[in-house]
């Protein structure tokens, strides 16, 4: 392919302004004068004022070269070299993947709860304790409103469980489940990639509460860094507009995660210390963890070095698509971006489109950003490319030639992009029900209003949404224990349609793995308006009858039995927040709340076990510090 070459490779200006200036600087401030030179960007200092005038500015200027120089493997000259090929690329409107065949690629399809996702699930428990988790949370909710860090976002309104509290909690439930199994407590390291904008609130959250349960050990965090941002084609870097001695940047995207793994050494250290499987995953689903280990079950079954997890995929929705790319000898198993899928399948003669088939959704799986890599493949590979994705760019144009742009643009990365760098990697997917594993929250509410109003819809991804999904999980997975449970309405919140009562939570512990559940859970019965929500993980029901709201909270250690339980109060109802009113964050971005009008909080808070029937109603206390509450203390 025919590539102009960036500026910087075709002349050499010498701007009288530069020379002023070299004999007044340290020779480290004239060496990045010179790489300003050497990479044609004398526009950042053609409108300096004389030598001795606004000295601190322009040193400030020089500084951030020079650092975001040492930030880029292969310093600014390879940022601007890829930034003018991806450019010329992008004006001529060519795809990366335009030479090759596009084709459905093979996987599984497992039905959530079948008999062969519980198979698979014993399959993965003896992988449980080789597991190390990487959460990509360097992102802002801009699309969402949200004023603060995604993984402090509750994920639902029942208990105001934050994000990162989930998923920690996700992988306790492993350690613990793996414990039961092999008799030894292991301790499962978690990555958690930050940026300049969420690392320190992500230690924060962190630290203040005691990292929900892991040791602080266990967790580390690996900051991102920003990327130049370019105003042009040419391409030149774009300047702060307030401000002519900084350099504007931007986020480089979750691609980072890889090099970032490489250069602290975290997937090297992991894998010497029996580390086997690695779960990518992004900041706010939910379901990350509901079908992790039958996904677990599968890598660990087929040797696969790359598994997504993926959804059925509806066309047109904004999560990329599973491809089998082929090219002469060459195969490519690897998510395709929304907005890429639509121009590779029209250049690939004979290749199905993304439109529904008799399935009701497109041919090609959603990608769903989680997915798990072999480590011993990912080290090898990190080693042989230093963990750098190809990048992309993706400009706002602002006129018809393709050279100018709306807002400056910069190269970006994914993270699912990884099968690009590992060639010769068995890459495969495991589709699973949406419902099972993937409810993410990335929409304000008009948006998902919108989603829902379009022809097909669109998942809405809104915090209300991802929490009545994860409500409807919990409300399945009874239902396969035999629980007799109503279904509740659909109602309507700020213009988004959600099916919120009865409202069951369950700690992950319950249900991991699902067989759990099966085992401990008989003679429930939950009516539409009700309200069940049980932390604790040893747990057991004989016999439940609900309608109203019934907490359960133990401590570990505390076993619970419910022998025959009838529960009626006035329970729970969700009232609608006025639009635009002065309401909670975590609220407003669901456009409800709850109203607890009456509950029976039942709570054991010493190891031991604990027979609750009928009879023990008797010693319920109200509690004055919860309006609405009885309490039974075991
Ligand atoms: N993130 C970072 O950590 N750093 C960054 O610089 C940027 C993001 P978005 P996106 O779920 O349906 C992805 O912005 O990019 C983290 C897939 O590409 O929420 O629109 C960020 O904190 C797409 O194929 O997602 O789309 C968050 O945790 C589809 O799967 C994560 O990266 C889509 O997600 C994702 O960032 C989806």
């Amino acid at each position: 392919m025919q590539v102009t070459p960036p500026n910087y490779l075709v002349k050499s200006v010498s701007s009288s302004n530069l020379s002023q200036h070299l004999d007044s600087l340290s020779p480290a401030n004239q060496a990045t004068l010179k790489l300003i030179e050497r990479l044609g960007q004398q526009h950042l200092v053609e409108n300096w004022p004389g030598p001795g005038k606004r000295t601190s500015d322009k040193l400030r200027l020089l500084a951030q070269v020079r650092e975001l120089d040492a930030r880029y493997p292969g310093g600014l000259e390879r940022y601007l070299k890829n930034a003018a090929e991806l450019l010329e690329q992008a004006r001529l409107r060519q795809s990366p993947y335009q030479d090759f065949e596009a084709h459905v690629p093979d996987g599984f399809r497992i039905d959530f709860g079948s008999p062969q996702f519980l198979e698979l699930e014993q399959m993965g428990l003896p992988e449980a304790n080789r597991c190390g988790f990487v959460l990509v949370a360097g992102g802002m909710g801009e699309r969402l409103g949200f004023p603060g860090i995604k993984v402090a976002l509750s994920t639902d309104a029942a208990t105001g469980t934050p994000f990162l509290k989930a998923y920690i909690e996700g992988i306790l439930a492993l350690e613990h489940c793996s414990a039961a199994r092999t008799g030894v407590r292991c301790q499962l390291p978690l990555a958690i990639m930050t940026s300049d904008e969420t690392h320190e609130g992500t230690k924060r959250l962190l630290e203040a509460n005691g990292y929900f349960g892991m040791q602080a050990s266990q967790v580390v965090l690996l900051k991102q860094e920003l990327v130049a941002a370019l105003a042009d084609s040419t391409p030149r870097l774009a300047v702060n507009a307030s401000d002519p001695y900084e350099l504007l940047t931007k986020p480089h995207g979750h691609g980072d995660v890889h090099a970032l793994m490489h250069q602290t050494g975290v997937a090297r250290r992991w894998c010497a210390q029996g580390i086997r499987w690695l779960l990518f995953f992004q900041d706010t689903n939910v379901l990350t963890f509901k079908s992790f280990l039958a996904a677990l079950g599968v890598s660990a079954r087929e040797r696969f070095d790359v598994n997504s997890l993926a959804v059925p995929r509806v066309p047109g929705e904004a999560a990329g698509g599973i491809v089998r790319l082929v090219k002469a000898d060459s195969v490519l198993t690897v998510n395709v971006e929304y907005n890429q899928l639509d121009d590779l399948l029209r250049a690939t003669p004979g290749s199905l489109e993304d439109v529904a088939d008799h399935t009701g959704y497109s041919p090609y799986p959603g990608n769903t950003n989680v997915f798990i890599l072999a480590l011993e493949t990912y080290v090898e590979v990190l080693d042989r490319t230093g963990g750098s994705v190809p990048e992309f760019v993706n400009p706002k144009y602002a006129d018809a030639a393709r050279t100018t742009f709306k807002t400056p643009t910069r190269l970006e990365c994914m993270m699912q992009d990884y099968p690009r760098l590992a060639e010769s990697a068995r890459v495969g997917f495991t589709q699973f029900d949406r419902s099972a594993c993937f409810s993410a929250v990335k929409n304000s509410l008009a948006v998902a209003a919108a989603r829902q109003a379009s022809q097909p819809p669109l998942p809405a991804e809104s915090a209300s949404t991802s929490e009545a999904d994860l409500y409807a999980f919990n409300r399945r997975v009874l239902r396969l224990a035999g629980a007799e449970i109503e279904d509740g309405p659909s109602e309507t919140y700020q213009g988004v349609g959600v099916a919120l009562f009865p409202i069951v939570w369950l700690s992950p512990e319950l249900t991991t793995p699902l067989e759990r559940v099966v085992a401990n859970l008989f003679g429930v019965r939950i009516s539409k308006r009700s309200t069940l929500v049980i932390d604790a993980a040893e747990f057991e029901v004989r016999s439940l009858d609900l309608d109203g709201a019934l907490e359960i909270r133990a401590v570990s250690g505390a076993r619970i039995v419910l022998a025959g339980l009838a529960v009626k109060n006035r329970g729970w109802k969700a009232t609608v927040l006025e639009n635009g009113g002065d309401h909670p964050p975590d609220l407003a971005i669901r456009g409800y709340r709850f109203e607890r009008q009456e509950t029976l909080l039942i709570e054991a808070t010493k190891p031991g076990e604990y027979i609750v029937d009928t009879a023990t109603l008797a010693g319920a206390r109200t509690d004055l510090a919860r309006p609405g509450y009885q309490v039974i203390s075991l």
